[in-house]
C-alpha cells in the first residue's frame, strides 16, 4: 500500500539536495508513487547479472556512482579491443530503481582515461537525458539528480562526440525503473545486451584491433555480440535455468546502428514487454529491439537442453558473434518434446568471414578550389564531431584546428596525424591535450583534400597538400 501524499509545509533547509528531494516527494504529476523517504546506494552489477528486485513500498533517494573506465578486454579468441566502459565491463553496469525514486547520479571519469565522457539515460526526463550535466574530462566527476517518472527498461549511453564512436566502443547499458508494485517474481533474471563493434581487421583477425570509423559510417561491423564479446554467453558463460523455472531477460541494444531481431531458438516468449514499455504481448517468437531500445522477455522452461540466444538476422549469429546460450537442466517431458536433442547443429561455423576490400572509386580534385570543396566534405564527415564544425575544438578534449600553432608549424606532421592518428600529450595554442585521435583510414586523396580545406580556413597557413605528399609521409612509416 502506498501512503497518502502529503505536501503541507515547505522545507526550511535550502540545500539544493533537500529542495530536490522535497520537490520529488511532493510531485503529484505521476500519481501514486508515494513520498520519497530515505537514501540508499544503488547496487550496480555487470552482465549477465542484475541487482535484486526492489522490495521497498515507497520511493527513496538512490545514489548511483558510475565510473567511466577505458580498458583493453578480449573481444574474441586472440582478439583484443580497447573498450570504453561504464563500470569496467560491456555492457555498462545494470542500474535498478523504482518508479518515483529520486536518483542522485554521480558520473566519475577515471584519471587514467584518455577521453571525456558523459551519460544520456533514456529514463531521464530532461535535456540530453543528463548528457550536458554529466560531461566529465579525465579525473573529473559530475553530479545531477533526476526523478524516475516512467517505469520501464531504458538504455543509457555516452553522448560525447563522436557519439557513435563512444557507443561502438562499449559505452551503453540498461537502467530498470520498476513499476510501483514491482515486477512479478520469477526464478531467474538476466541482463543481455547487444552491440556491434567495428574493427580495422576482419572477424577473427588476431591482436589488438583499432576502431574503424569508415566501417562504422557504413554500419558494416565485423562483430555483432551480446555482452561485449564473442562467447560472453556461451560454454562456461552460458545462462542457466532448470526445467519448470520462469526466466526473465532484460534485453537491450546499444547499437550504435543495427536493430536486433532477438530470438531464443527452441523457446517461445510467453510474455514480452514490447520495446520495454508497459504493453505486454504474449506468445512471441522474435522481438525487435531497436538501436537504443530494450525489451523484457519472459518464458517458462519446459524442456532441458541448450537453447541458443541469437539475433535472427542470422549471419550476425553464426558469423559475427551474436550468439549466446541458455542451458536448461532437469528432466524432460516427452509429451512436449520427444526425440534426441542434437547438439552441434547450430554450432557457429567459426572461420573468418571473407572480406571484399574493393577500393571505392576515388574522385580526384583537378584544382585547388575543388580540393578545398572536397576537403570540406571529408571534414564534416570525419573531423567535425571532435574538432567541431568551426575548428575550435573542445576545451580539455579536442584541440583546435582554427589558428592552431601546432597545425601550422609542420604540414608533414599534420599529414602523419591524420594518417596514423595521434596519441600522447601535446600543446596547442598554449593549452595541453592528452587524448587519442583515432586513425581514420582515409585515402591519400581525402587526406590531401581535408588538410587543404583545414589550412584554407580560420586564418590558417593556406598550404595546399597534394596526394603525392600524403603518399610520401605514409611511405616513411
Ligand atoms: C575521435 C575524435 C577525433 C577525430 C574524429 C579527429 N580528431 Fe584530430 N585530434 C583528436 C585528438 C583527441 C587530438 C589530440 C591527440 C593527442 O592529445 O595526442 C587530435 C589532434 C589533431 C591534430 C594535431 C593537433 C592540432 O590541433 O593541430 C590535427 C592536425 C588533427 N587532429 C586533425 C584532424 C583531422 C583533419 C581530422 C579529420 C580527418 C581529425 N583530426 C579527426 C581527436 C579527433
Ligand atoms: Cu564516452
Amino acid at each position: 500500500m502506498t501512503p497518502p501524499r502529503r505536501c503541507t509545509s515547505f522545507p526550511s533547509a535550502i540545500a539544493l539536495t533537500a529542495v530536490l528531494t522535497f520537490i520529488a516527494g511532493c510531485d503529484s504529476s505521476s500519481g501514486g508513487t508515494g513520498v520519497v523517504s530515505g537514501t540508499e546506494e544503488a547496487v550496480l552489477t555487470l552482465a549477465p547479472n542484475v541487482p535484486p528486485p526492489i522490495t521497498r513500498d515507497h520511493p527513496t533517494r538512490v545514489v548511483v556512482n558510475l565510473e567511466s573506465q577505458e580498458l583493453v578486454l578480449p573481444l574474441s579468441d586472440g582478439v583484443d579491443y580497447t573498450f570504453w566502459t561504464f563500470g569496467g565491463g560491456v555492457p555498462g553496469r545494470f542500474i535498478r530503481v523504482r518508479e518515483g525514486d529520486v536518483v542522485e547520479f554521480h558520473l566519475n571519469n577515471r584519471p587514467d582515461s584518455r577521453m571525456p565522457h558523459n551519460i544520456d539515460l533514456h529514463a531521464v526526463t530532461g535535456p540530453g537525458g543528463g548528457a550536458t550535466s554529466s560531461f566529465v574530462t579525465p579525473g573529473q566527476s559530475a553530479t545531477f539528480v533526476f526523478k524516475a517518472l516512467n517505469p520501464g527498461l531504458y538504455v543509457y549511453h555516452c553522448a560525447t562526440a563522436p557519439v557513435g564512436m563512444h557507443i561502438a566502443n562499449g559505452m551503453y547499458g540498461l537502467i530498470l525503473v520498476e513499476p510501483e508494485g514491482g515486477l512479478p517474481p520469477v526464478d531467474r533474471e538476466y541482463y543481455v545486451m547487444q552491440g556491434e563493434i567495428y574493427t580495422a581487421g576482419g572477424y577473427g583477425e588476431p591482436g589488438l584491433q583499432p576502431f574503424d570509423m569508415e566501417k562504422a559510417l557504413d554500419e558494416d561491423p565485423d562483430y555483432v555480440v551480446f555482452n561485449g564479446a564473442v562467447g560472453a554467453l556461451t560454454g562456461d558463460n552460458a545462462l542457466t535455468a532448470d526445467v519448470g523455472e520462469t526466466v526473465r531477460l532484460f534485453v537491450g541494444n546499444g547499437g550504435p546502428s543495427l536493430i536486433s531481431s532477438f530470438h531464443v531458438i527452441g523457446e517461445i516468449f510467453d510474455r514480452v514487454h514490447i520495446e520495454a514499455g508497459t504493453a505486454v504481448t504474449e506468445n512471441v517468437q522474435t522481438t525487435l529491439v531497436p538501436a537504443g531500445g530494450a525489451a523484457i522477455v519472459e518464458f517458462e522452461t519446459q524442456v532441458p537442453g541448450e537453447f541458443l540466444i541469437v539475433d535472427h538476422a542470422i549471419f550476425r549469429a553464426f558469423n559475427k558473434g551474436a550468439l549466446g546460450m541458455l542451458t536448461v537442466g532437469g528432466e524432460g517431458d516427452s509429451l512436449i518434446y520427444s526425440g534426441r536433442i542434437q547438439e552441434g547443429v547450430y554450432v557457429p561455423e567459426g572461420g573468418a568471414v571473407q572480406t571484399l576490400p574493393a577500393d571505392a572509386p576515388v574522385v580526384r580534385a583537378t584544382n585547388d578550389a575543388e580540393r578545398v570543396a572536397f576537403g570540406q566534405r571529408v571534414f564534416t564527415q570525419n573531423c567535425s564531431a571532435c574538432h567541431q564544425a568551426n575548428g575550435e575544438g573542445l576545451a580539455n578534449a579536442f584541440p583546435p584546428l582554427a589558428g592552431a600553432d601546432y597545425l601550422n608549424a609542420d604540414r608533414a606532421r599534420a599529414i602523419a596525424t591524420v594518417v596514423n592518428g595521434l596519441d600522447g600529450p601535446l600543446t596547442v595554442n598554449g593549452e595541453r591535450f592528452d587524448g587519442v585521435m583515432p586513425a581514420l583510414r582515409l585515402t591519400d586523396e581525402d587526406v590531401a583534400n581535408v588538410l587543404t580545406y583545414v589550412y584554407s580556413e580560420w586564418g590558417n597557413a593556406g598550404f595546399v597538400i597534394q596526394p603525392a605528399e600524403v603518399a610520401a609521409v605514409r611511405a616513411q612509416q
